[in-house]
């Protein structure tokens, strides 16, 4: 299954003209304010955000899987899925695999599949949270931290070898998320737990390739309910302190106690230059990996108002940080969940860019809260849509990507191909 482009186009001009007007309309109501609509536009045409290789088939709960129909049953399948992505809404162009729910036999044939969809190789994943079969030492009571060495050797080699898949396809990063920690109090050695973590990552790290970086993702608990290793952003900006400039801190927006300030520890972060990038996704209680902007988008875009502001006090593009989705999908399509995340993102930026800077300092400065505070709802309260369907279609995408993917049956067609019953890889 592939969408072909006059297939975009042709469903572009019954939507174009309608698009047009609103795009028109609020290019003027921005251009009164000062604001240039088309640099925003810009802006949004440069934003790719990476698709997870395991978020393309249906998820599951520890309570049970209900499979969707036409799942990837091969990784070639899922690179497939994020250029049906790609094409759709041209702000997907890259995958980002899990090692060992992924594995690249030949590489070469896969970067060629790739890059016939316009797709890149984001970040490599590995995974010390599973036992393998024939794996010979057990995860069961941690790895990179774990009080018997052989283990923790273990799980060293499996990361280094993470790095090799990484480097055939042409990745540039190495994410660990670690779901080492103990379950009950006097477990475990906290700061021995540390110090065995921090030699592991050094033996990574010292492994990394000249251009690479290693990322470290934090997590406030699950699946250990007591502590857990690396819990939280301090934790995990301390292990990069010490691993040296090529380690950054992951933010997954899930991974965090309720009602954290996620914004202020983005701005913090930026400011250190040790924000590694994002696993975007939303949660009401926990780790919920609800599809983005579902639940709360005026926080998503408030860490979008931090991340603008950093992007241009530290003189780096966008494309210089990593942008992820992390989701799960127990009820919805794979897909059309995937595209309403991508959106989501979109969104937020482009009100995140609508914020007059000089006049929000200006404002804090004089101590004019309510200012302030109108400064920012003003953007979050403006239909930025017509600048996001504008970028999509300047690059080539649909104007609607959810609505054609629905008028060319692009499930059924999977369904058609691979069959009902299909068990992707990873949960
Ligand atoms: C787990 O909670 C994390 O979000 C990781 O990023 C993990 O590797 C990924 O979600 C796949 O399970
Ligand atoms: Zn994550
Ligand atoms: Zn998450
Ligand atoms: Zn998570």
């Amino acid at each position: 299954m592939k969408i072909e482009q006059y297939q975009i186009d042709q469903h572009n001009d019954s939507l174009f003209s309608r698009h047009n007007n609103q795009f028109i309309f609020l290019q003027e109501q921005l251009g009164e304010q000062g604001i240039h609509a088309k640099d925003i536009v810009k802006s949004l045409e440069a934003f790719q955000v990476a698709i997870p290789s395991w978020a393309l088939g249906t998820g599951g709960t520890r309570f049970g899987r209900f499979s969707g129909v036409g799942e990837p049953r091969s990784l070639e399948e899922k690179i497939e899925d994020v250029g049906l992505l790609h094409a759709l809404n041209r702000s997907s162009g890259s995958i980002s695999l899990h090692i060992p729910w992924d594995i690249p036999g030949q590489a070469q044939p896969i970067i060629d599949l790739a890059t016939s969809l316009d797709l890149k190789f984001d970040a490599v994943n590995s995974n010390t949270f599973q036992d393998q079969k024939d794996q010979e030492l057990s995860y069961k009571f941690g790895s990179l931290s774990h009080v018997d060495a052989k283990v923790r050797k273990q799980a060293v080699e499996h990361n280094i070898e993470v790095i090799k898949h990484g480097e055939n396809l042409g990745s540039k990063a190495l994410s660990i998320w670690l779901s080492d920690g103990s379950c009950f109090p006097g477990q475990s050695n906290f700061v021995k737990a540390f110090q065995n973590t921090l030699e592991s990552l050094q033996e990574i790290y010292a492994a990394l390739p000249d251009d690479w970086k290693v990322y470290v993702e934090y997590k406030a608990y699950e699946p250990n309910f007591y502590s857990t290793v690396i819990q939280d952003w301090g934790s995990s900006l301390l292990f990069c302190q010490k691993l040296g400039p090529k380690a950054d801190v992951l933010v997954d927006l899930g991974h965090h106690l309720p009602n954290a300030n996620i914004e202020q520890i983005v701005a913090t972060l930026m400011m250190e230059g040790r924000l590694a990038g994002f696993h975007f996704n939303d949660s009401k209680y926990g780790d919920d990996d609800l599809t983005v902007g579902a639940i709360r988008p005026y926080q998503l875009f408030l860490i979008f108002v931090e991340l603008v502001e950093g992007m241009k006090r530290a003189n780096r593009a966008a494309d210089t940080y990593a942008w992820m989705i992390d989701a799960s999908h127990n009820v919805k399509d794979p897909l059309e969940d995937l595209l309403q995340s991508v959106e989501a993102i979109l969104i937020a930026q482009a009100q995140a860019l609508l914020v007059d800077r000089k006049k929000l300092e200006q404002a804090r400065n004089e101590n004019d809260v309510v200012l302030a505070q109108q400064i920012l709802q003003n953007a979050f309260r403006t239909d930025v849509r017509p600048l996001v369907r504008e970028a999509i279609r300047l690059s080539g995408g649909s104007l609607d990507p959810i609505g054609l993917y629905r008028h060319l049956g692009v499930r059924n067609e999977l369904l058609n191909e691979r069959g009902k019953l299909t068990v992707a890889t990873g949960l």
